[in-house]
């Protein structure tokens, strides 16, 4: 399927490639003033979070060295990383992502340059060994980082002092996930995955405004659509373009919200017309997912079919049937379509009558009668409840200890706007304080792929070493506290 389009949005992608920008920063502290010995270690201090290469020099202090300086270097992006060790690591996804590197110096003085770029605001530099007759000076360290984006571009927030705080800590992740495509993480996974480009790019409309290079994503996942024409949950660009071989339900369709937004923000109707066909195709992919007869989504047992959240006992089939309403909901924003209509009425009248439990005012699984707080947002951001109804349910669920718990700052970004849309703008407010200010006082610089306040130390890899620090989907409170949408009128 589309296979004679895919070499020209291919073409069109690589031509929107940004070149990136430069900066050259060196560390607020942490140069030491004497020269180290065997097992000593120092830790640099950036100041803030950066993506970059690092270039440290090195000399020696004492006898011509008689044996080469053997430095571990771990790059962190928060405080809390410095003494965290792989030692018995298990998790599932790889621990090359821990970024630390081992270098021998056989010759000194030297100036190393590491070719690996890090996402980082402190450096450990530990001395593993050296010999009795030396000793090691660190002379300098620089680092040549990069974005896409013009700092200047953005005024700061004016309002409230927490407000501004967090602004700021989320323009900064936005701004370091921003390099030559929108990166989930400059950390991990270092890809382009839809459902953080949604987000990034939804931030991006109110701050940055570099309104080419979502246009670039989206003509990247429009290029690797795989020969069924559907899109993947994420992509390569390194060695070349290339999809990953990972489908996922709600990824797939978020296509379609996220050309609609971009032809919102641009007026670009050029790219709306040349990539509207392909939207509306991930619609009908995913009608194979439903029984036609009860209108009702299938549930899969295949790990990762719909994403939703990162709460690994959470059940996906309500929130999938929800997404998929939200999603044909914006398909028709950018054509109408009666038939379309119709079935997107059968969906949710469906939805209602199977999983509605209105005693509880809660929409309830089929397998283990589980209650989340996903599908309670989802039903809400669907509009398959409205109105009074729809808050009730949020505060039902609010009542119900052992709802599945929400654990992503993506999954919080979809509450916060439930209470937006139905009209709940002080709690919507006080959410964001909440949840992403208490990473702030936890000493984050930029917001972080998962954070539990029950358990910040929670991850879904078996490990919270893997854990990414400046992750793209939780930028998104820049977005709540500048579009407008928390304020009374809006
Ligand atoms: C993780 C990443 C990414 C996300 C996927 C589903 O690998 O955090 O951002 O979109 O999960």
């Amino acid at each position: 399927m589309f296979e004679e389009k895919k070499p020209e949005w291919l073409e069109t992608a690589e031509r929107l490639k940004p070149a990136l920008r430069c900066e050259t920063v060196q560390p607020i502290s942490g140069i030491p003033d004497h020269a180290l010995m065997g097992n000593e270690d120092v830790v640099l201090d950036f100041g803030n979070h950066f993506v970059g290469h690092l270039t440290l020099k090195v000399s020696s202090q004492g006898s011509h060295p008689d044996a080469p300086a053997w430095l571990s270097i771990k790059f962190c992006e928060n405080a809390r990383e410095l003494d965290e060790t792989l030692e018995g690591y298990n998790g599932w996804i790889s621990k090359s992502w821990v970024q630390q590197e081992q270098v021998h110096i056989d010759v000194l003085p030297a100036v190393i340059h590491f070719p690996r770029r890090y996402a980082f605001r402190f450096v450990k530099i530990k001395v593993l060994a050296l010999s009795s007759k030396y000793r090691l000076v660190i002379e300098d360290a620089v680092a040549e980082t990069t974005t896409s984006v013009d700092d200047n571009a953005v005024s700061p927030l004016i309002g409230d002092e927490a407000d501004v705080v967090i602004d700021r800590v989320a323009l900064r992740t936005l701004r370091n996930c921003m390099q030559d495509f929108f990166e989930d993480g400059p950390k991990r996974d270092r890809r382009l995955w839809l459902g953080d480009l949604r987000l990034q790019a939804l931030t991006n409309s109110v701050t940055y405004r570099n309104f080419d290079l979502v246009k670039r994503c989206l003509y990247l996942f429009a290029a690797t659509s795989n020969e069924e024409g559907r899109i993947a949950a994420c992509l390569f660009t390194e060695p070349i373009v290339e999809a990953d071989d990972t489908f996922m339900f709600d990824y797939s369709l978020f296509f379609i919200p996220t050309l609609l937004q971009y032809v919102q923000a641009t007026g670009d109707n050029v790219t709306k017309d040349d990539l509207l066909p392909l939207a509306w195709h991930q619609l009908k992919l995913a009608d194979a997912q439903f029984d036609p007869d009860t209108n009702l989504i299938r549930d899969s047992d295949r790990l990762g079919w719909c994403f939703v959240d990162w709460a690994l006992k959470l059940n996906k089939q309500f929130c999938a049937q929800a997404i998929w309403i939200y999603c044909a909901e914006a398909a028709l924003q950018m054509n109408d379509d009666p038939a379309l209509e119709e079935k997107i009425a059968a969906r949710k009248d469906a939805a209602k009558k199977h999983w509605y439990d209105e005693e509880l005012h809660l929409f309830v699984s089929d397998t283990e009668h589980q209650i989340s707080w996903a599908s309670q947002v989802w039903a809400v951001l669907a509009g398959i409840l409205e109105g009074e109804e729809a808050a009730a349910c949020l505060d039902a669920v609010a009542s119900c200890p052992d709802a599945v718990q929400m654990v992503t700052p993506y999954m919080m970004h979809h509450y916060v706007e439930a209470l937006c849309c139905v009209n709940r703008k002080a709690q919507a407010r006080q959410v964001i304080r909440d949840y992403w200010g208490a990473m702030v006082s936890n000493g984050a610089d930029t917001f972080w792929e998962l954070f539990n306040p029950v358990d910040p130390y929670e991850s879904p890899y078996g490990s919270h070493v893997v854990n990414s620090f400046c992750h793209a989907w939780s930028c998104t409170p820049a977005w709540f506290l500048r579009c407008g949408i928390l304020e009374d009128r809006a």
